[in-house]
């Protein structure tokens, strides 16, 4: 009998993220995946984020994961932007957006309409680092009421990410987060991570994030 044995259980994933990878080339799309825990506000911040790339003409669409229900994507609909919700409830309740998830997605997408493509990972803080989805950048969104111990905690996270999103500073004054331990931890961790504090309440930082998203997709 032969035993056929995966050399690499990752070989699977990686292969359909270099497929995604090739479709966002040939379509000239910039794609960002946003990670996070639950509730740390990935799709507020879509909320705040696309109108102000919509006012520099650049379309958007978003690729919604969630275990279940099309919540988020019933949030982003009045942006007016293709949305598609990828659930893993019916690849077994991943808890990360996978990349074959990703490809079935894009074919809901006219990719020659869109410039920049935001996929919500899955709330987690663990398995969402392990894969490559294709995307050109990986964004952490970590909320000041998370504490200053998390990115010691879920290191593969911090390192994996190129930019950290601070978000809710708005709860600065309501909370007893150190501040400078938080930063120190994130460089530990990693030391090239960019960090821009934000609050997608009041708008601080929302700038600064945008300027960020136009200088890495011109690169
Ligand atoms: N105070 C404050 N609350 C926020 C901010 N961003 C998001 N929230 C709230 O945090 C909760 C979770 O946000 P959501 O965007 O659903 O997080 P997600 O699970 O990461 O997509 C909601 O009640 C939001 O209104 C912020 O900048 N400041
Ligand atoms: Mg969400």
């Amino acid at each position: 009998m032969e035993i056929n044995v995966v050399r690499d259980v990752l070989e699977e994933s990686n292969a359909r993220a270099q497929e995604n990878r090739k479709l966002f080339d040939q379509h000239g799309i910039f794609a960002v995946n946003i990670m996070s825990s639950p509730g740390s506000g990935k799709t507020t911040l879509l909320q705040k984020t696309i109108p102000l790339l919509q006012e520099r003409r650049l379309s958007c669409a978003v690729i919604e994961g969630d275990i279940t229900s099309t919540l988020d994507s019933e949030r982003l609909k009045p942006l007016g932007i293709p949305v598609v919700q990828a659930n893993t409830e019916p690849f077994g309740g991943d808890c990360h957006v996978g990349s074959h998830m990703v490809q079935g997605a894009l074919k809901y997408l006219d990719l020659e309409k869109i410039s920049i493509l935001f996929i919500e990972n899955i709330g987690n803080l663990v398995c969402p680092a392990e894969f490559y989805l294709g995307e050109d950048r990986k964004v952490v969104v970590l909320s000041l009421t998370e504490g200053e111990d998390k990115p010691v905690k879920y290191p593969l996270m911090f390192r994996e990410c190129h930019l950290c999103l601070l978000s809710k500073m708005d709860l600065a004054p309501h909370l007893e987060v150190d501040q400078s331990l938080l930063n120190e931890n994130l460089r530990k961790i990693n030391g090239q991570l960019e960090i821009i504090p934000i609050s997608s309440k009041t708008g601080d930082g929302l700038s600064l994030w945008i300027d960020w998203l136009l200088k890495q997709r011109k690169k």
